[in-house]
């Protein structure tokens, strides 16, 4: 059966279901829909598979009239899972209260796919994960089925690369690592993603995979506590952060651009260091560097309320009682997404402290999270003028920068979005 599994691979004749239609499922669907595979997508969430089935596309990413273009079928029934050929797992990871992994969602998935697996298959898990959760978790939840792994199914690692809202770099053309829990499904995976991935880079494992996932993320994590460390360092010096990364940048080698914000947001970056963290504290190693860009990054919504706080101050005005009109909740620009915003916590902060909080953000139309009840004010002369202090803390495109820098009275921009496009005045201060 796995030498008919190969025919099928190398002749383009495979087919494939999808587990998990999240931010990186449903654009796995389309992409091979695309490229001629027959794929059938596969959610818990019958809504998710209702409003899929009328056309209606759920993720940012995906825009309804693709999913019009394309032939896929989607469904809530695991029974479906056993006339794909090759099963793709792409659930949620997140983490556990005390920041632990939670694989939950993972062991379901493997289960769902136990519970119908047939020989002749292949497994592929892409939801990040600490190494050894395909082969020593995975790998004994697919075998309760009384299948063998290599004898009668395959089973690979191959991590997500999505990057919301990146518009030049989608599925198709982001290189993806493979690594299998044997040689075989290595060489049945490279075979599946060389069908609509252009590139494909075979590791020699499945941990390999995993931890190459994590090293991306963590190095993220650790650069963007750097730069947000050197951001409070610049100002203390007397020097702009913004001018400082932009000057380093010109070096064309052995330097990549991170820039300050208000706390680093997503369901990746926060979240991947810890299954690092968990995995080495297994092997007795420890992660110090998780830890302090954690102790870094989890500080930016304190240090954006003090830096409000001050810039109120340089105008004679008390934090307590002053209008603050924050513009973008959602955790980076042109996404929705606000689940893991940092603007939560500063509002919050905000709020704690006696100010009078409105926000504005095209994407979000209401926020009700963690005690807020704010629905979004138009961004108009009115709202901006009757702000004592405005808070940049998503820098959306859709934002008129123009207006915002005339008509507001002071400005805290945690993303440098007026001084990017030329209209720093004197009432803008940055982080
Ligand atoms: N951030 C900063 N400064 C920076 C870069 C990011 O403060 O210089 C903040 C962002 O505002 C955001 C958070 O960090 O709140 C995460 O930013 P991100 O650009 O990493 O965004 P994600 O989590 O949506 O997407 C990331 C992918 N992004 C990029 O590589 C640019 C990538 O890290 C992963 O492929 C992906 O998560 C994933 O799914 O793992």
């Amino acid at each position: 059966m796995i030498e008919e599994l190969f025919t099928k691979l190398e002749n383009w004749t495979w087919s494939s279901a999808v587990v998990g239609l999240g931010y990186v499922g449903l654009p796995l669907v389309v992409t091979q829909a695309r490229a001629g595979v027959p794929v059938t997508g596969f959610d818990v969430k019958e809504s998710v598979i209702d409003s899929l089935n009328a056309g209606r596309s759920h993720i940012d990413d995906i825009a309804d009239d693709e999913l019009a273009e394309i032939d896929a079928r989607f469904t809530s029934d695991p029974a479906k899972l056993s006339e794909a050929d090759v099963i793709f797992i792409c659930v949620p990871t997140p983490l556990a209260v005390g920041k632990l992994p939670d694989i939950s969602y993972i062991e379901r998935a493997g289960e769902a796919i136990a519970a119908s697996l047939r020989r002749g298959q292949l497994v592929i898990l892409e939801s990040t994960t600490y190494p050894g959760t395909t082969e020593d978790t995975l790998l004994p939840i697919l075998e309760k089925s009384g299948l063998k792994l290599e004898d009668d199914f395959l089973l690979a690692y191959a991590p997500e690369r999505v990057d919301p809202a990146n518009a030049s770099f989608r599925t198709a053309n982001i290189p993806r690592v493979v690594g299998g829990a044997t040689l075989r499904s290595t060489a049945a995976a490279e075979l599946v993603y060389r069908r609509f991935i252009e590139k494909v880079h075979p590791v020699s494992s499945a941990r390999t995979a995993e931890m190459a996932k994590l090293l991306e993320n963590t190095f993220r994590w650790v650069n963007i506590a750097l730069v947000n460390e050197m951001s409070t360092i610049a100002r203390a010096i007397g020097v702009d952060i913004w001018e400082v990364v932009d000057a380093a940048a010109t070096k064309p080698f052995g330097f990549m651009p991170f820039y300050p914000g208000p706390g680093v947001g997503g369901h990746c970056i926060p979240l991947d260091p810890f299954y690092l963290q968990w995995a080495a504290r297994v092997t007795g190693e420890g992660t110090r560097f998780v830890e302090l860009a954690e102790a870094i990054n989890s500080r930016m919504p304190q240090v954006v309320v003090s830096r409000v706080q001050d810039a109120l101050n340089d105008h004679a005005k008390a934090l307590r009682g002053s209008n603050v009109l924050v513009l973008g909740v959602a955790y980076k620009k042109n996404v929705r997404d606000f689940r893991e915003s940092p603007a939560k916590e500063t509002i919050g902060g905000l709020q704690q402290h006696g100010a009078v909080v409105t926000y504005s953000d095209p994407h979000v139309p209401s926020l009700r999270d963690e005690g807020i009840e704010l629905d979004s004010v138009p961004l108009d002369e009115r709202t901006l003028a009757d702000a004592d202090c405005v808070l940049i803390l998503a820098d959306h495109d859709a934002f008129d920068h123009q207006l915002i820098a005339r008509t507001a009275r002071l400005v805290v921009d945690t993303r440098n979005a007026l001084g990017r496009r030329g209209l720093r005045g004197d009432n803008v201060v940055t982080i």
